[in-house]
């Protein structure tokens, strides 16, 4: 193989393995919070997303000789990326915000041990065989280590009953209707329902995250923490209309309107 191309398939590896470390991290700190969680989806996307802008910012930075400077490039362009793409998402700034400076840092640090790695084991032109090994191998390894860490969740328990107990004949009589609301990828499923007053609503929390169907200003309807797989019914007896939001993501809203 051309040197060159050596050149750049051993750097893109330490690009990929920077990238699923700082997904390991990120995976970690986002489980700490019930207000720091997001979507499952978020980390998959991340790795593609990081990698493609890290070989950008690598591009850029590639004429550096600065260590700490070409790791600076390389971070700020996929933590500043990430976060445009959030915003444009419609997560709150101060979200954007926190998280931009997060992501930096930790990617800072991963991308300057990459870099001094990489320097450590000979001229940037002329990469050996043996250094393309071994971060072939690191890669390996950091990349199952992100498997087992970020993809294959401590088994979530399933609810090992329905989501809802048989109704039984008496309960079915006594309640006209039922509506459900699914809460998952972070909404409300319907945003928006018009149930009429006498209806039952259920909210089943689908997501691995927690949850709340809390009704904004009032004391109305409060479900309290909903963790994966829990519910919580209300009955509407008389026409009203609620706004409710998740008091851990203020970005998530729904409405009732109670008719006759
Ligand atoms: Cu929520």
């Amino acid at each position: 193989m051309h040197s060159k191309s050596k050149n750049y398939l051993f750097t893109g590896m330490l690009l990929l393995t920077a990238v699923l470390l700082f997904t390991i991290v990120d995976h970690y700190f986002h489980g700490l919070k019930a207000t720091w969680s997001v979507p499952d989806y978020y980390f998959k996307d991340k790795i593609p997303f990081g990698f493609f802008w890290a070989v950008v910012g690598y591009l850029i930075a590639r004429k550096v000789r600065s260590t700490p400077a070409k790791a600076l490039i390389v971070s700020g362009v996929v933590a500043t990326t990430l976060q445009v793409r959030y915003f444009l998402e419609g997560y709150p700034k101060s979200f954007v915000f926190i998280f931009l400076f997060l992501h930096f840092a930790i990617l800072f640090v991963f991308t300057f041990v990459m870099f001094a790695f990489a320097k450590k084991k000979g001229n940037e032109y002329e990469r050996s065989p043996k250094s393309i090994l071994i971060a072939f191998f690191i890669l390996i390894a950091v990349g199952f280590g992100t498997y087992y860490s970020v993809f294959s969740q401590p088994a979530v328990v399933e609810p090992d009953r329905p989501y809802r107990a048989p109704v039984s004949a008496t309960t079915k009589s006594a309640i006209a209707t039922e509506i459900v609301v699914h809460i998952k990828n972070f909404a409300f499923v319907p945003k928006a329902i018009a149930p009429k007053a006498g209806t039952k609503v259920t909210w089943i929390n689908d997501d691995s995250a927690p949850h709340t169907a809390t009704s904004d200003g009032t004391t109305l309807l409060d479900s309290g923490t909903l963790e994966k797989g829990q519910s919580f019914s209300f009955i509407f007896t008389k026409p009203l209309s609620v706004e409710y939001h998740c008091n851990f993501h203020p970005s998530m809203t729904g409405t009732v309107s109670v008719g006759n």
